[in-house]
């Protein structure tokens, strides 16, 4: 089974799928290894690791490689964010079969307009292409043998309200969609449970829960609509809290002695990095 008949076989709205986010092939390595079920290839996550915003202002090629880093080093599905598609339904065509060919599971691209704005920025550019550009947008993303087209409406974060995030959904499943990502910024999960609720799409829903924590992954499994959820930027928002607390103390207390215990240890690092393969290769080789 590919990548994407793995990822398809968990789209399974009584028990969603949970995909962690990762910005390196280390944190999608650690995120496999904590048991997630795919890896979100966050646009949001390599942004900042780059200490650049979220706004395409990376290349794509600077994405797929970061996609094709993760995919080489562990094994779960890995969920690649595309955002816009890279412009317009030519840009997708030429783009996909190249995510397609590095091997992800799926693509999620969003109806925004390029170059894109974070959906989470207070006061972001949130401008929407039309249902039919976008439609042909999704029937561009297909691949045959390739990765699920997630189409992510934008409608809600734009402010538009649940009547045309409905409209743009059901149109994007229709155009070939194989789920439908709907995104909000509501401090609370209302407007969300909401949208769950009035969805009759045949096809299944993705919650990016960031804006409202509270909502636990049972209460998304009791809707019986949502197929994966992604914590979107969880791998990079510990890695700023971890190193920003290991730098603080080291320089307060004058010494690494303090943080040795409180930070991974050299050997599991060896570990991560796949020591033990190098080990075989060094006796069977090495003359
Ligand atoms: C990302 O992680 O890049 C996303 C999710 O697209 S969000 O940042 O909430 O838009
Ligand atoms: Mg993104």
């Amino acid at each position: 089974m590919n990548a994407a008949a793995r990822l398809r076989a968990r789209l399974t709205p009584d028990r969603p799928a949970i995909a962690m986010s990762a910005h390196n092939p280390l944190s999608a390595k650690l995120a496999a290894e904590a048991g997630f079920d795919a890896i979100w290839g966050s646009g949001f996550e390599l942004s900042a690791a780059h200490a650049v915003p979220d706004a395409s202002i990376l290349s794509w090629e600077t994405h797929l490689a970061a996609m094709r880093a993760m995919i080489e080093v562990q094994d779960a599905p890995v969920v690649a964010d595309i955002d816009t598609g890279g412009g317009n339904a030519v840009s997708v065509a030429y783009l996909v079969p190249r995510y397609a060919a590095a091997g992800v599971a799926a693509v999620v691209m969003e109806d925004k307009t390029f170059p894109k704005d974070s959906s989470l920025r207070p006061g972001g550019r949130q401008e929407l292409v039309r249902v039919e550009e976008f439609q042909g947008k999704i029937a561009a993303a297909r691949v045959p043998d390739g990765p699920l087209v997630i189409a992510r409406t934008e409608a809600l974060i734009a402010g538009l309200g649940q009547a045309e995030a409905l409209r743009r959904g059901e149109a994007y499943a229709e155009a070939g969609a194989d789920a439908v990502l709907i995104h909000s910024k509501q401090k609370t999960p209302d407007e969300i449970l909401a949208f769950c609720r009035a969805w009759t799409g045949r096809v299944p829903l993705v919650l990016v829960p960031t804006s409202y924590p509270q909502l636990s992954f049972a209460e998304v499994a009791a809707l019986g609509k949502v197929g994966l959820i992604i914590c979107g930027n969880h791998a990079i928002r510990a890695a700023v809290g971890a190193m920003r607390e290991t730098f603080a103390r080291i320089l307060a207390e004058g010494g690494i002695a303090g943080v040795e215990g409180r930070i991974a240890s050299v050997a599991d690092v060896f570990a991560l990095q796949g020591d033990d393969r190098m080990r075989a290769i060094e006796a069977r080789f090495l003359r």
